[in-house]
């Protein structure tokens, strides 16, 4: 059984995991806009990738027989700066992800719960790729300046991704 400290910050890092589904989505519907359909298919392949994320730890909590907690998701912003600017936002939207699989760590070693501390390592190396992932697109981004072809092969590479569940 868990600890309901436990259970309350699990239950938060759900809503943090759909909220960062909606700001994704919210990214994929402005490249959506702006005619840069690659980009709309990371970002919605991001999105779908988050939702996964927070069924994880549903799934988790209804298998410790937790209580499971269901709160508002907060309105992602809908303007962006700009192609350069969103990555950016990425990038700190993912070290914010982050510092709280590290809090839920800290929490899980602190109450000796061995089950949580082993479900979130899946986090853990799961985080060291989403701020990779950020980090080389911002790189590509900031190579790119702009060079409109460049942009637009950038475009077409980021079409190539598929979602696996
Ligand atoms: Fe982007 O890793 Fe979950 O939130």
């Amino acid at each position: 059984m868990l600890n309901e400290k436990m259970v309350q910050a699990l239950n938060n890092q759900v809503n943090e995991e759909f909220y960062s589904a909606y700001l994704y989505l919210s990214m994929a519907a402005y490249f959506e806009n702006i005619g840069l359909k690659g980009f709309a298919n990371w970002m919605r392949i991001q999105a779908m990738e988050e939702r996964d994320h927070a069924m994880k730890i549903f799934e988790y909590l209804a298998r410790q027989g937790a209580k499971i907690k269901l709160v508002t998701i907060n309105e992602p912003p809908q303007d962006f700066g700009g192609i350069k600017e969103i990555f950016e936002e990425v990038l700190k939207h993912e070290q914010h992800i982050t510092s709280k699989i590290n809090e839920l760590v800290d929490l899980a070693e602190s109450l000796k719960d061995r089950a949580t501390f082993n479900f979130l390592q899946w986090f853990v190396d799961e985080q060291v790729e989403e701020e990779e992932n950020a980090n080389d697109i911002l790189s590509q981004l900031e190579l790119i300046g702009d060079n409109k072809n460049a942009l637009f092969m950038l475009d077409k590479e980021l079409a190539q991704r598929v979602y696996t569940p």
